[in-house]
């Protein structure tokens, strides 16, 4: 009698995996069948997305996923990372290549939006803070390259272009079923705020048409199946394809196993994502100044945190490293990190200068001459400035969080890659003051494989998810220390914050 299995493939910015899950009684296991790098093409000055690579990598991953078991794949789900979307014509071919988060036209792309609609207009109406990367802003890009036709534009044999999220694109391919699925369209921008609802009447001053995106769904919906002519080229049996929390992070977050309330949640990856789960939106003054968004959690509600760069830095300067031929393992680093001298200089790790791809260590150094700071030279040094300076940011938006929601959370989860990272783990306890418990890993996978075994009624909803998680990963906790040190070094960062701002 052996349990019947889930494929889910969680696609983050840097790399790709598929994972089967199975669920004997209560517990949880996740077997990585296929993973695989995530490189983005720059195409002159265009970034963008292989996606038929992704596609293929995802038919490979089906391919093995399946082998040896017989008819006892139940499904397929993805989740991937937030804002990105295809564009496919009338007869749902693909036109082009999706758009990458960090190419350098959605700069320009979000200043014009302003100029139409106001950051505080945009923050009421939708919840999600202004950033450069969301969709709303790329979508206004494409209109503005004729890509998309205007909303009053009749006649035209484009005008039912469609966009769809990277996790709705693929699900279409693998099912023909065309859907927008709640917590990735929640990254958009393009949603009433808290609503799982599309905000029309914004659509509508920006002059993008309404029919721009297929029907909306919650997370945990069976869209269909995996079509036939997959089925017969991958040669296995067939499986409904599911749209989970098809946002990484929003599965992320499913897959805390969170005993106590009010606690907030770290999901860290190349990104950090810092927050708490709430039943509604802060939608204050203060909240939008302070850089919160507001975006859609599994069960509906909303999830209010700040989206800052993660390891990005650290990835960013080992690629730059291996450029130069000064290969460093990510164990090496940490270690060289562990013997540098500590709180010598700091760095505001979503500052602008460090969003595009390119020479980070040179890019640390400049920031921390411009501030007048100890430059850090050495790898170590480098190392150590970007995991101290995330784990004071941290403390910052602990802080904040408290601000804007009158809770200061009295424990930390922390999800997703970074808490491999236990250098980050122990300096985030010191620097907030506060216990984090870290795990598990693969929480993406994790609850995207649950919230499947939702879809397909095995199990009951978001407090049966956290339980499994719970009896089937470990986790570790991590208590704060050196008060004092981290106190003195959270006093500079704010400095160099603030000497940073009226700079520019
Ligand atoms: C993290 C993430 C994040 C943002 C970014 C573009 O992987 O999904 O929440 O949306 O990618």
């Amino acid at each position: 009698n052996q349990a019947a299995s889930v494929l889910a493939a969680d696609f983050g910015a840097g790399s790709g995996r598929v994972v089967r899950g199975s669920l004997d009684g209560r517990r949880l296991t996740l077997h990585e069948v296929h993973r695989f790098p995530n490189e983005p093409v720059q195409l002159r000055d265009e970034l963008y997305w292989d996606f038929l690579r992704l596609f293929y990598e995802l038919k490979q991953g089906i391919r093995k996923g399946t082998e040896g078991m017989s008819g006892r794949i139940k499904s397929i789900a993805v989740d991937t990372w937030g804002v990105d979307y295809g564009l496919i014509d009338h007869a749902g071919r693909l036109r082009g290549n999706p758009r990458h988060y960090r190419d350098a036209r959605h700069a320009k792309s979000m200043n014009d939006v302003l100029e139409i609609v106001s950051e505080q207009e945009l923050y009421a109406m939708s919840g999600v803070l202004p950033q450069q990367i969301n969709t709303i802003f790329q979508l206004f890009g494409d209109l503005q390259d004729s890509k998309i036709k205007a909303q009053d534009s009749t006649m035209d044999p484009d005008a039912d272009t469609r966009a769809l999220f990277l996790p709705d694109l693929f699900n279409y391919y693998l099912s023909g079923e065309q859907a927008c699925e709640y917590t990735i369209a929640s990254t958009s921008g393009l949603l009433h705020s808290g609503e799982v609802k599309w905000n029309e009447p914004l659509m509508s001053r920006l002059g993008l048409p309404a029919s721009l995106f297929p029907r909306l769904v919650h997370s945990g919906t069976v869209l269909g199946h995996l079509s036939d002519d997959l089925v017969r080229e991958l040669y296995i049996a067939p499986m409904k394809v599911v749209s989970v929390g098809s946002h990484d992070t929003a599965s992320a977050l499913a897959a805390i196993p969170a005993t106590e309330s009010n606690y907030a949640f770290i999901s860290c990856g190349t990104w950090s994502l810092m927050g708490v789960e709430r039943d509604s939106p802060v939608l204050s003054e203060q909240a939008l100044e302070l850089g919160f968004t507001n975006e859609g959690t599994v069960n509906g509600k909303v999830r209010t945190l700040k989206n800052r760069s993660g390891l990005w830095l650290l990835q960013e300067c080992k690629r730059q490293w291996e450029r130069e031929n000064r290969v460093h393992s990510h164990e090496e680093l940490i270690q060289l990190a562990a013997s540098a001298e500590a709180h010598q200089s700091v760095v505001s790790p979503g500052d602008d200068v460090f969003m595009v791809p390119g020479d980070m260590p040179k890019r640390i150094r400049q920031y921390c001459e411009r501030t007048f700071q100890t430059v850090p030279e050495t790898a170590g040094a480098i190392v150590r400035c970007i995991l101290e300076s995330l784990a004071l940011e941290f403390r910052q938006t602990l802080d904040e969080l408290e601000q804007i929601t009158g809770i200061r959370p009295p424990v930390i989860h922390m999800v997703g890659g970074g808490v491999r990272n236990r250098m980050l783990c122990q300096f985030t306890a010191n620097a907030t003051g506060v216990p984090l418990i870290a795990g598990p890993v693969e929480a993406s996978s994790a609850g995207n494989c649950l919230l499947q075994y939702v879809a397909l009624g095995e199990v009951g909803g978001l407090s049966e998810i956290r339980d499994i998680v719970s009896a089937s990963f470990d986790t570790e906790i991590y208590t704060p220390q050196d008060a004092e040190c981290w106190q003195e070094a959270y006093g500079k960062y704010r400095k160099f914050n603030r000497l940073e701002q009226h700079q520019q």
